[in-house]
This record gives structure tokens, C-alpha cells and sequence, in this order.
């Protein structure tokens, strides 16, 4: 799938503009600009857009030296060299956002995205940040753990007037620091961000890091109300929400992390979202190597295959990608890899509910009592055409080569392979197992299925059989 960043760089490098990817507000703003200092980043070798797969681009860094990161579903704003000073343009803006096919709202954000793109510069640039405000009320930016002078900071009456609708206001620093950070309102702060306004703002070491990294991802961790059936996030909603995002998508529409055995791999992780998030990676254990406060120094490096990620907060995961496969990248938290929960819904669980669904078919025809078995079944039965609410994504979604995945929100694949060339980030396709490596069906109980268990409304869950072709078991092998 072309990916919106790749479709940037083809319209670029067609001649479309370099500003492809800013607003039509934020393109006016730049027009008659001398853009020949423009960063072109990795944009410099030609592509063609052809529809359907873009090709590899060679590892490149940024003349600075730096590798760039790669946003999952997202991009980095192109900037405007003036004087030695590096020049960025936000647009904040309403905009359509598809959070996964089948869901779509009515968002905020910058420059046409959820998250607005990422800022990358290197510690000790001066940055000039233009600000145009598009919304129907004031807004301002802050730069969060970004060490600048205070009137700067964003934070709307306290630091700065408010940025009213139609102004454009600037923002000036030299950074003095590297690491992990992000951008985010500090006006009418809870109905802009619960409306997707933010982006990651990467500050670069100055030198090349002494453990260097192959890839570097990046992410931010949203939750959103968006209850079934509508088409914009609830602001006032604390705790009980719909859909729970990297980079404001749900799986399966998250990006996948792709690796190549032998590489070491970055994930930076920011969370603007109302929860914390113990984030999960599955293969072996990743050091968690810095934070907002940039790369740690190595004693204060730590072993965990799980770190929480606290509101507010930014974690650096580092990995070396060891064991080709397919493997998950989630959050914990059980509800938070599950898309358009239903709250308040009573509990099915263990109720057998065929009578009370021949009772309500007489008013809803076609409707289905679920859950009795576990919810695997919600999201089979929309796949079966039987359709539920308007805009609403199924709770559980995604097949694998083996079925359901049976995932939604804040889950993907960190797919790693032998084979891969450096900066290739193209979908490597579904990891294939060497024969005799995958966990197989040794026997089967036949009475376990009876009476079956049958779905309520007829479909079949298949009763377990016995295997006739059970492999028999090796017992020379094992040592006893
Ligand atoms: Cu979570």
C-alpha cells in the first residue's frame, strides 16, 4: 500500500510542490518563498507514482548526519533554511481523518493529518515555527520538554496571547538538547487533543550516537470517543473510549514496523492519550534507552518486554532484531487493542440467549445475540454481512495466515526478516515459517464438542475431531 509519506515524495519529486503535504492555507503562506534551501531529506532519488508499490530507497541520513524517522502513517514537515535558521509552517485545521477503512470523523489537526507531522531538526538549530490558526477558536502551541525561553512556551494567556482564528503567529528557539519530544494545544486543551491535535517533535544529537540505530520509528499513543454511529470525537469523555491509537490509526490500519535480522531498531513512543499504556513487544526483551530527557547514558539503560508509557510522557524502546517473524507490538491493556468498545452493555458471558434473539428478531429482523461464547463472534459476524452501526469498525479485526487476529486499536507487527535491503520499509507480506517451527494440533478431544457448540444464530463453530493423522511423538529426541 502506498503510504501517505511515499505519496509525498512522488508528487515531489513529480514537481507537484514540495509543500504537497501542507494545507492549501499553509501552501498560500509559502507561496514566493525561496524554497531552494529546502530540505529535501530522502526525497532525492526519483520515483515514479505508480500506484500500488513504491521502490526501495537506499538508507540515506540527512546531511546533518542524522538517520530521519520513520512516522508510522505519518511524515516530517519539510522546512525552509533562512539565514541559517530552519523554517516550519503548522497550519492547524479541521480535517477528515480515516482512523481504518470503515471509520472516518471529523478531526483536528495540522497541515491536513492526525498526528500533524513531525519536526526533526538537530540539537543547537535555531528553529523559526509559523503558526496558522484555521479553527473556529484560538489556539496556541506548546513544545513539550522542549527547553526554551518562556515566551515561547504556548501556554495560552500564561505565556502568549491566544493565536486567533485567521492569524499566524511565530515561535523562535535554538535547541539546546536531544531527544524524544512532541508539540501539542495549550488552549481549549482537552476538546483540541481529544479532537487529534499533536505531533512528535524529534531533536536530533548533535554527533553520530555511539550505539547506532538501522531504523527509527515513531509514534503517539490517542484514545478517542467516538461512539458507534457518529462522526466526531467527544471531548468531554475521560475514560470509557472508542478507539485507542498509534499515530490516531487502529489496527489493522497501523503501519507495520519492518526490520532486517541483525539491525538495531528504535521505537519512540509519546503519550497524549488520557490512559498509560504498557507497551508490549513481543521477541525478546528491548532496552528502554531514553525518553524526552534524549538518549540515556548506558547505566541507565534497562531490560523489559513491557514499559509503561504514562500520559505525558515519551519512551525510547531499543531492540536488535534477532529472530526473523512476525511479531506483535501492542498494548496490555486488554480493551485498548480492541476497537469501538460498547460501554454499558450488559455482560452475555455464559447466557444463552437463542430464546431472547427469536423474541427481539421480531422487531429487529436479522439480529444477532452475541457473546455467550466470548466475543470472538463480533467480529465475524460483520464479515458475514450482517451490519452493524454506521462508521463503526468491528471490535476485533484483522486476519493473519493462520485466521482471525482477533486485534483492533493499538496493536501491529514488527516484521523482521533475513533478506531485507537497508531502508527498505516496503510490507515484507506474512513471515514464512521453515517447515516444522510453527505450534501444531497434537490431539483433540471428540466429546469436548458435545452437544456442539453452535453459534446462536446457526453459524457453525466448527466441534473439535480428532486428528487420524496425529504425528506420533519422538521420544528418542528429548532426553528423557
Ligand atoms: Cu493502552
Amino acid at each position: 500500500m502506498t503510504s501517505r509519506r511515499d505519496l509525498l515524495q512522488a508528487l515531489a519529486m513529480g514537481g507537484a510542490g514540495l509543500l504537497a503535504g501542507v494545507s492549501s492555507g499553509a501552501r498560500a503562506q509559502h507561496e514566493g518563498h525561496d524554497m531552494s534551501g529546502m530540505d529535501m531529506g530522502d526525497m532525492k532519488k526519483p520515483m515514479p507514482p505508480a500506484a500500488g508499490l513504491v521502490p526501495p530507497k537506499a538508507l540515506q541520513r540527512h546531511p546533518q548526519g542524522y538517520l530521519p524517522v520513520r512516522t508510522l502513517n505519518g511524515w516530517t514537515l519539510p522546512y525552509k533554511l533562512n539565514g541559517g535558521v530552519k523554517e516550519f509552517h503548522l497550519v492547524a485545521e479541521e480535517i477528515e481523518h480515516e482512523f481504518a477503512p470503515g471509520c472516518r470523523a471529523k478531526c483536528w489537526g495540522y497541515n491536513g493529518t492526525t498526528p500533524g507531522p513531525t519536526i526533526e531538526a538537530v540539537d543547537g538549530d535555531r528553529v523559526r515555527i509559523f503558526v496558522t490558526n484555521r479553527l473556529g477558536e484560538y489556539t496556541t502551541v506548546h513544545w513539550h520538554g522542549i527547553d526554551l525561553p518562556n515566551g515561547y512556551d504556548g501556554v495560552g494567556g500564561l505565556n502568549q496571547p491566544h493565536i486567533k482564528p485567521g492569524e499566524t503567529y511565530v515561535y523562535e528557539f535554538t535547541l539546546k538538547q536531544h531527544g524524544t519530544h512532541m508539540y501539542h494545544p495549550h488552549a481549549d486543551e482537552m476538546t483540541q487533543m481529544a479532537f487529534g491535535m499533536m505531533g512528535l517533535f524529534i531533536i536530533h544529537p548533535r554527533e553520530v550516537e555511539d550505539v547506532p540505530i538501522d531504523r527509527d520509528y515513531a509514534f503517539l499513543l490517542h484514545n478517542w470517543a467516538l461512539h458507534p454511529g457518529t462522526y466526531r470525537p467527544d471531548p468531554s469523555v475521560m475514560q470509557d473510549f472508542d478507539l485507542w491509537t498509534f499515530n490516531s490509526k487502529v489496527f489493522p490500519a497501523i503501519d507495520h514496523l519492518v526490520a532486517r535480522t541483525g539491525e538495531r531498531i528504535r521505537i519512540r513512543i509519546g503519550n497524549l492519550s488520557m490512559w498509560n499504556h504498557p507497551i508490549h513487544l513481543h521477541s525478546n526483551p528491548f532496552w528502554v534507552t531514553g525518553s524526552d530527557g534524549g538518549r540515556w547514558p548506558r547505566a541507565q539503560w534497562r531490560r523489559e518486554v513491557t514499559e509503561i508509557v504514562g500520559v505525558g510522557q515519551m519512551r525510547d524502546f531499543e531492540f536488535e532484531a534477532t529472530e526473523p517473524g512476525d511479531w506483535a507490538l501492542h498494548c496490555h491493556m486488554a480493551h485498548h487493542t480492541m476497537n469501538a468498545m460498547g460501554h454499558g452493555i450488559p455482560n452475555p458471558a455464559g447466557v444463552d440467549q437463542s430464546g431472547v434473539q427469536d423474541d427481539i428478531r421480531k422487531h429487529l429482523p436479522g439480529y444477532m445475540a452475541m457473546g455467550r461464547y466470548g466475543m470472538s463472534e463480533h467480529g465475524e459476524h460483520l464479515k458475514m454481512g450482517v451490519p452493524g452501526p454506521v462508521n463503526t469498525l468491528p471490535m476485533m479485526a484483522g486476519d493473519g495466515q493462520f485466521g482471525p487476529i482477533e486485534m483492533g486499536g493499538m496493536f501491529t507487527v514488527v516484521k523482521v526478516r533475513n533478506d531485507l535491503a537497508a531502508g527498505d520499509y516496503r510490507d515484507p507480506g506474512w513471515y514464512q515459517f521453515p517447515k516444522g517451527t510453527v505450534a501444531r494440533r497434537v490431539s483433540a478431544d471428540p466429546d469436548f464438542g458435545s452437544p456442539p457448540r453452535r453459534h446462536p444464530y446457526g453459524s457453525t463453530s466448527p466441534a473439535p475431531v480428532m486428528q487420524p493423522e496425529m504425528p506420533a511423538m519422538d521420544h528418542s529426541k528429548h532426553g528423557g
